[in-house]
C-alpha cells in the first residue's frame, strides 16, 4: 500500500502516556457513586454495577504476574479520529502485563459481536495503524445491542474465543449499550467484563471524571482550519455571506470551539436558542439584522456558523420532533406503506393542530428530512437537515422585505457549506494521538484489575500527559431516564453547552464585536512536528473549563 510521506513519518510518533501507567500501578479507590438523576429507578435497573466507586491508578513498587487474557474491542457509532490508537494502547497495555494476551475486533460495530465476525488484531495489523485517522482497521456501525438474544448471540462467541474481557469504544449511546451489557453479564455470573472508552467528535460525552471524548481536539482543528481559509477568502472578495452548518448532532460544542477560534461574525448556539425559548422566525432575524448592520457599513460579506442539530432545540420545532418521534415509532409500519408524495399530508392529518401548523410551515425538503428513519437509536438524523440552506433563504427573505421597506442596502449572496465528516477520520493531533492511546492503555489496567462497567477516564489534560490522572468511572453514574423510541430507557446523560460555562461566556463577552468588525483568526492547518505551543494546544473549550476548577 503507498503511503504519503507523512503518514510514514507519523507512523513513528511514540504517543505520550500518564507517568502512574508506565510502570506497576495500584489502585486507589474512592467513594460510592450515585447516578446523576433518577437514582431509584437507574438502582433498580444496574443491582450488580451500581454504586460503584470512581477509581484512580498510582504508581506502585509492586511487580505483579498478570495472567494472559483475551480481549475483545468494538469501534460503535460515527468515526472520530484517534479509535486506532486506543487499539494500539489497548493492544500495549495488554501486552505489557502477559505477552501470551489476544486482542480480537469485531467487525463493522456491534452487529460483528451479534454476527459473530471478528478477527485477531497482532502486531502487524496494529503496526499499519498507529497514529492513523479512521476506524478501518476493524469498521465501525451503529447497531443496538438491545435484547437478551444480541447479549445471548455476543455470549456464545465471547466464550468460543475465550475472551473474558470487552472493550466498548463509543459514544454516549454506545456506552449506554455497554453498561447494559457489563450489568447483564454480572447478573449471569458469565465472567465477562465491559469497559467502556469515550468517543465522539460531538464533544457531549463528558462530565466531571470525563474532561472530553476523543475526536472533539482534531476534528474541530479540521473545521477550524477551513472554516478559517473561507474567512480569508470571504475577506479577500468582499462579496458573500456563507453559511457554515457544523456536525455535533445534538449539542453545540463543536459550533462553540470553531467561533472561539476563528472569530466568526455570527455563531448560533443550540443550546441558548431553547434558554431563550426563540422561534425561527427570531433567530433569521438576529443573522439578518447583522447582514444589515454590516451592509450599512458596505460589508457584504461575512461568517454565519450553525449547529447541526439547531433545528431540534427551537421550543416549537422541539414539540413537533417529540410527536413525530412518537408516533413515526408507533405507526412505523403503516407510515412505510404510504407514498413518499402522501406521506407530508399525512403526518399533517395525524399530529395535533399547533405541531401540523409548525410541520405545514416548514419547506418540502426540511419536512421530509424530519420524517426519515430515526438511528437505531431513536436520534433525528439531524446531519442530512439542511439547516444552512434553510436559514440563509429566510434570511434572504427577511432582507428582501427590508430592502423594500428602506431597512436594508446591501446585497446579500449566500454561498453554503456543512463541514462533519471531513474532520472525522483525519489523523489525530498530538493531544487525540495521546489522549487515545492512554484511554486504550488505562483500559487494559482496568481489565487487569478485574473491572466491568467502568469507563476508561484520564483526566488534568490540560496539563503536560505524564501528569494525566489515569483511572474508571462507573458508566452507571453518568446515567439518566430519558424518552426513547416512544419508551423510558435509561442513557447516559448528554453534555450540551453550558450557557454560565466558561466557553460560552468566553464567546458571549466577544460576539458582538466579531458581528460588526472583522476579526477573523486563521488557526492553519494541524501541525503534527514542530513546537509544543504549536503541536501540543488542547481545545479552547477544555482549556477554559480547567482554568476555572
Ligand atoms: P457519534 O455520536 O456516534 O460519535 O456520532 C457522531 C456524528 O458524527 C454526529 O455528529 C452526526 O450527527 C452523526 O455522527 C452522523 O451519523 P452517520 O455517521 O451515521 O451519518
Amino acid at each position: 500500500m503507498i503511503k504519503s510521506a507523512l503518514q510514514i513519518a507519523r507512523a513513528d510518533y511514540q504517543p505520550k502516556l500518564p507517568k502512574s501507567l508506565k510502570g506497576n500501578v495500584t489502585i486507589e479507590q474512592g467513594e460510592a457513586t450515585q447516578s446523576v438523576a433518577d437514582q431509584e429507578e437507574i438502582k433498580k435497573l444496574f443491582p450488580n454495577t451500581y454504586g460503584m466507586p470512581v477509581l484512580k491508578f498510582v504508581e506502585s513498587d509492586e511487580k505483579t504476574d498478570f495472567p494472559a487474557v483475551n480481549v475483545g474491542v468494538i469501534l460503535s457509532g460515527g468515526q472520530a479520529p484517534g479509535g486506532h490508537n486506543v487499539i494500539s494502547g489497548l493492544f500495549d497495555g495488554l501486552k505489557k502485563m502477559n505477552d501470551d494476551s489476544k486482542l480480537y475486533g469485531f467487525i463493522l460495530g456491534p452487529a460483528g459481536l451479534i454476527n459473530h465476525e471478528y478477527k485477531e488484531l497482532t502486531a502487524d495489523i496494529v503496526e499499519e495503524y498507529r497514529n492513523t485517522g479512521g476506524f478501518d482497521i476493524i469498521g465501525s456501525g451503529r447497531t443496538k445491542l438491545e435484547t437478551t438474544e444480541d447479549f445471548e448471540k455476543g455470549y456464545e462467541i465471547l466464550k468460543e474465543l475465550g475472551i473474558s474481557a470487552l472493550v466498548m469504544i463509543g459514544g454516549d449511546d454506545s456506552n449506554t449499550n455497554a453498561c447494559v451489557l457489563a450489568e447483564y453479564f454480572a447478573q449471569k455470573e458469565y465472567g465477562i467484563q465491559v469497559i467502556g472508552c469515550p468517543k465522539t467528535i460531538d464533544g457531549d460525552l463528558k462530565n466531571e471524571w470525563i474532561e472530553t471524548s476523543f475526536g472533539f481536539d482534531t476534528a474541530c482543528k479540521v473545521y477550524s482550519e477551513v472554516i478559517g481559509n473561507i474567512q480569508r477568502d470571504c475577506n479577500s472578495a468582499r462579496k458573500y455571506w456563507h453559511f457554515i452548518k457544523l456536525m455535533g448532532r445534538s449539542a453545540s460544542h463543536i459550533a462553540l470551539e470553531c467561533a472561539l477560534q476563528v472569530q466568526p461574525n455570527v455563531c448560533l448556539v443550540s443550546e441558548e436558542v431553547a434558554e431563550k425559548e426563540l422561534s425561527l422566525d427570531d433567530v433569521v432575524e438576529q443573522i439578518a439584522s447583522i447582514v444589515a448592520q454590516r451592509g450599512a457599513e458596505g460589508n457584504n460579506f461575512g461568517t454565519v456558523l450553525i449547529p447541526e442539530g439547531i433545528i431540534e432545540f427551537i421550543p416549537a420545532m422541539k414539540r413537533l420532533i417529540a410527536e413525530l418521534n412518537d408516533f413515526l415509532a408507533e405507526n412505523a409500519e403503516e407510515f412505510s406503506h404510504i407514498k413518499a408524495s402522501h406521506q407530508r399530508d399525512y403526518i399533517i392529518s395525524k399530529l395535533t393542530a399547533e405541531n401540523a401548523k409548525t410541520y405545514a410551515s416548514l419547506p418540502e425538503t426540511v419536512a421530509r428530512q424530519l420524517s426519515l428513519d430515526r438511528d437505531p437509536h431513536g436520534n433525528v438524523q439531524v446531519s442530512q437537515i439542511e439547516t444552512e440552506k434553510l436559514l440563509s433563504e429566510m434570511v434572504g427573505n427577511k432582507l428582501a422585505e427590508w430592502k423594500k421597506e428602506g431597512k436594508y442596502v446591501g446585497n446579500f449572496s449566500p454561498l453554503h457549506h456543512f463541514f462533519g465528516y471531513e474532520g472525522r477520520c483525519a489523523a489525530p493531533s498530538n493531544f487525540d494521538a495521546d489522549y487515545c492511546y492512554s484511554l486504550g492503555y488505562n483500559a487494559a489496567a482496568l481489565i487487569e484489575s478485574g473491572k466491568t462497567g467502568y469507563m476508561s477516564s484520564i483526566r488534568n489534560t490540560t496539563a503536560p500527559a505524564d501528569q494525566w490522572i489515569a483511572g474508571g468511572v462507573p458508566i452507571t453514574m453518568m446515567m439518566n431516564m430519558e424518552r426513547r423510541h416512544g419508551e423510558m430507557k435509561p442513557v447516559i446523560q448528554k453534555a450540551l453547552v453550558e450557557l454560565d460555562g466558561a466557553p460560552f461566556k468566553e464567546f458571549a463577552a466577544n460576539r458582538d464585536q466579531w458581528a460588526k468588525e472583522t476579526c477573523y483568526v486563521y488557526p492553519g492547518p494541524i501541525q503534527y512536528f514542530g513546537p509544543s505551543e504549536v503541536c501540543d494546544q488542547p481545545t479552547r473549550t477544555l482549556s477554559l473549563e480547567q482554568k476555572n476548577k
